[in-house]
Parts: C-alpha cells; structure tokens; sequence
C-alpha cells in the first residue's frame, strides 16, 4: 500500500496521455472513486476471498480509475506512463486479466450491474461477508439490462449491492421523478449526493439502508 494522498491523483492521471476524448469521463468519476478506495473498501492487492468487490462499469475513459489503483498498490505507478499503448495491459478500456485489482472487463455498457448482482447473490449464498460496488454512467443507465438487474436486486433484498452513478447530466432520456425514484419502486434505498464533496460521498456510502440495495447518486454537475 503506498501513501498516495488525493492530491497525487491529478499527478498520476497527468502521466496518461492519449485518450482526451475520455477525459471528463474519468475525472467525473475521480473523487467517488478515491473516497471509496480511501475510506470505504475493504481490497487490498492480496485480493482475499471475503474482499469488497468494485466494478467499474463505465469502462471507457478508465484514467481515474487506473491512476487510484496506483496509489492503492494494485498497479505500479510508472506503468501508468504506458497507458493506452501497444502491449501496454492498461488500455483504454480495463481488462481483468491483465490488471490486478480489477474484477470486471468493461468498456460494453450496461453489465456491471447484472453482474454486480450475481456476484451480491453468489457471496450471499456462501455466506462471504463481502459488499459488492459497481460504478455506472448516467448515460449508461439507459441501458435496458441494468432496469432487469434494480427489478430483481430490489426483489431479492440485495442489502450488500450499492450503486453508484456519476451524473454528469450526459443521460439521453432521463426517469419519471427522476434518477432516484426509478430504483425506489422497486425497494432501494437512494440518496444523491455532491460528487465532489468527500466528506458527503462517504456518509452516503455509509447511511445504514436495511434490507435494501443502495444508490448513490454522485452529482457532478453539468459538464
Ligand atoms: C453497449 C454500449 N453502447 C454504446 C457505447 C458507446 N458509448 C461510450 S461512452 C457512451 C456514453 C456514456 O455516458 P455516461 O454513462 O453518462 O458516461 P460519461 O461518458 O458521461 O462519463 C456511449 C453511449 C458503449 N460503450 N457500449
């Protein structure tokens, strides 16, 4: 583990060049990502079994979530310079196998919540203390395969299932009542809160939501 702070950050994403297109993808999902990392998750690079489980669902613009791997130790950071090249195994979209610390392959959107929700249900059957987080887009949230996987979390009381969507107010479509209440109906606990604010992000990632899986609603504002 080093001792990277929240400041090295912006350093260490600074040394990957090459994928400006999906820049502001990844620094929406900066601090949600290090507060996480930083305060919440039980990982470390040893990766036991009865770990939490983070899938970064919204796979492109993987900088942010690259660059707090290397302050957490998963990844040496000078690889970071190699980001995105030939042979390089940090590519612009994350590969489990080739990346420790990563748990899914993403970069197709839409899958990280059904499979966040088999991973809950599986841990949960062989009673492994583990949470399971997944990460995903506004904009990703239209994808009909992640309306299947709230229904049935919802259903099944998947209470140590949290989602976090960074909005950035990219979403096409938008809900009914909005982003929130589209997973209350069917039985989650939601709450937003400012996705640039640490100390907010983690007394959301905290709040007790018995029974029920949790959305957090990291708000970015417009970009
Ligand atoms: C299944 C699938 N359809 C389309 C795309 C192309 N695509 C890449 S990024 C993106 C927009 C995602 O928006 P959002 O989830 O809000 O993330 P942001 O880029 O705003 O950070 C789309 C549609 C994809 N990667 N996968």
């Amino acid at each position: 583990m080093t001792t990277a702070t929240f400041e090295d950050l912006h350093d260490l994403m600074s040394t990957m060049a090459g994928d400006e297109k999906h820049r502001e993808a990844a620094t929406s999902t900066l601090d949600a990502l290090w507060v996480l990392y930083d305060r919440v998750l039980r990982v470390t690079p040893e990766m036991a079994e009865d770990r939490d489980r983070f899938f970064l669902s919204k796979g492109h613009g993987p900088m942010a979530y690259y660059a707090v791997l290397a302050a957490r130790g998963f990844i040496d950071p000078a690889e970071l310079r190699r980001f995105g090249a030939f042979r390089s195994p940090l590519g612009m979209h994350p590969d489990r196998a080739l990346v420790p610390g990563v748990e899914i392959s993403s970069g197709s959107l839409g899958h990280g919540l059904p499979l966040a929700v088999g991973t809950a249900l599986g841990l949960r059957a062989r009673g492994i203390p583990s949470d399971v987080w997944v990460l995903i887009g506004d904009g990703e949230l239209d994808e009909g395969s992640n309306h299947e996987a709230i229904a049935y979390a919802g259903r099944v009381g998947l209470e140590r299932l949290h989602v976090i969507v960074v909005d950035n107010h990219s979403a096409s479509h938008g809900w009914p009542g909005g982003m929130e209440k589209r997973f209350e109906v069917e039985g989650w606990s939601a709450v937003r809160a400012n996705g640039r604010d640490h100390d907010e992000l983690e007394a959301a990632f905290r709040a007790p939501h018995p029974g029920a899986p949790r959305l957090v609603v990291a708000d970015t504002g417009v970009r």
